[in-house]
């Protein structure tokens, strides 16, 4: 029996997603199986190519839905899980009892834990750090900022590589590594190591320009970045160097786009009533109510600009 488990690459839950399910089919449903993994990255057009579920079973975990009668497992908690209505009903419709879609939790790896031990009677005791680490992660719920910030955890550290690195089949390569061994012993590999200190220093280089260009006012930080090279920034740099921020606003610029990053501060108590999600919508931005962004042609720096002035003014008034 051949497997192929595919799932949200370059992100840490999407790695522990296959980590967690992997061991689960290992233990409840066939012990003989043999796993195959296949990344999968957001992109314009269609998600999936049909001989992309080539395996006896096929499997999609913390990634969007597919209504393809190869599909024969699928565990995914994001809002946005169907491409289409049509998806949605598919779903609705299915009876197979291996399809399950979890908004509720605020990441897949916890999602596959909690159906399999609900479901099949599915324990991994030892898995217990990767689940806890993949909840924070991806739910963001990060006990203070200098555990986002300063990545002293080996949860952290892989998570940076895990982002950071484009090389294909990387992840792929750590999923085995993820099943089977503590973070911390993950985290020490050689490979890891050398590669997480490379993009740590450049994390603190950026650390650095933020400190020296942020610009808080009346409960509002904003920093333009439109000069670097690199798009990517960890998002709540600002609020470790500034904890007074109850709000961030952002410019940066990519080749495809230039950015504005609109976000609040999670660790700051300051009640928050402005929706980001609503005020980026009327640039033709979107996200969450917490954190949004608004993507601009990359030649229009000032125009750019000047929706950032707008949205740091209204954001400024609101703290008042
Ligand atoms: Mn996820």
């Amino acid at each position: 029996m051949t497997v192929r488990v595919c799932f949200h690459d370059q992100c840490f839950d999407g790695a522990c997603s296959a980590a967690v399910f992997t061991r689960f089919y290992q233990e409840c449903i066939d012990p003989q199986a043999e796993l195959h993994y296949r990344g999968l990255v957001h992109r314009a057009g269609r998600l999936f190519d049909e001989d992309a579920f080539d395996g006896d079973e096929n499997v999609i975990v913390d990634f969007k839905y597919s209504a393809s009668e190869r599909l024969t497992w699928w565990f995914d908690h994001h809002q946005s899980a169907f491409l289409t209505e049509a998806d949605a009903e598919h779903f609705r419709r299915d009876q197979s009892g291996k399809k399950f879609y979890g908004p509720e939790f605020r990441s897949c790896t916890k999602f596959i834990a909690h159906i399999g031990a609900t479901k099949f009677g599915f324990r991994c005791p030892d898995l217990e750090e990767l689940i806890h680490w993949a909840d924070i992660i991806d739910g963001a719920q990060y006990p203070d900022p200098q555990t986002a910030v300063e990545m002293r955890h080996p949860a952290m550290q892989i998570t940076l590589v895990i982002e950071g690195t484009r090389s294909a089949g990387f992840v792929v390569s750590l999923i085995p590594e993820l099943v089977s061994k503590p973070l911390a012993e993950i985290a020490a590999l050689p490979q890891i190591r050398a590669a997480f200190e490379q993009f740590y220093s450049q994390h603190l280089k950026t650390v650095e320009i933020i400190r020296q260009r942020a610009e808080l006012r009346d409960g509002v930080i904003f920093f333009d970045m439109a000069d670097q090279e690199s798009e990517g920034f960890n998002k709540f740099v600002p609020y470790y160097l500034f904890p007074a921020a109850v709000y961030s606003v952002a410019l940066s610029r990519s080749r495809e786009r230039t950015k504005i990053a609109v976000g609040s501060n999670p660790w700051n108590p300051t009640p928050k009533d402005a929706n980001l999600a609503s005020i980026c919508e009327r640039y033709g931005g979107g996200g969450h109510a917490k954190v949004a962004a608004i993507s601009l042609p990359p030649d229009n720096l000032q125009r750019a600009r000047e929706v950032a002035g707008q949205i740091i003014a209204e954001l400024r008034a609101s703290v008042k």
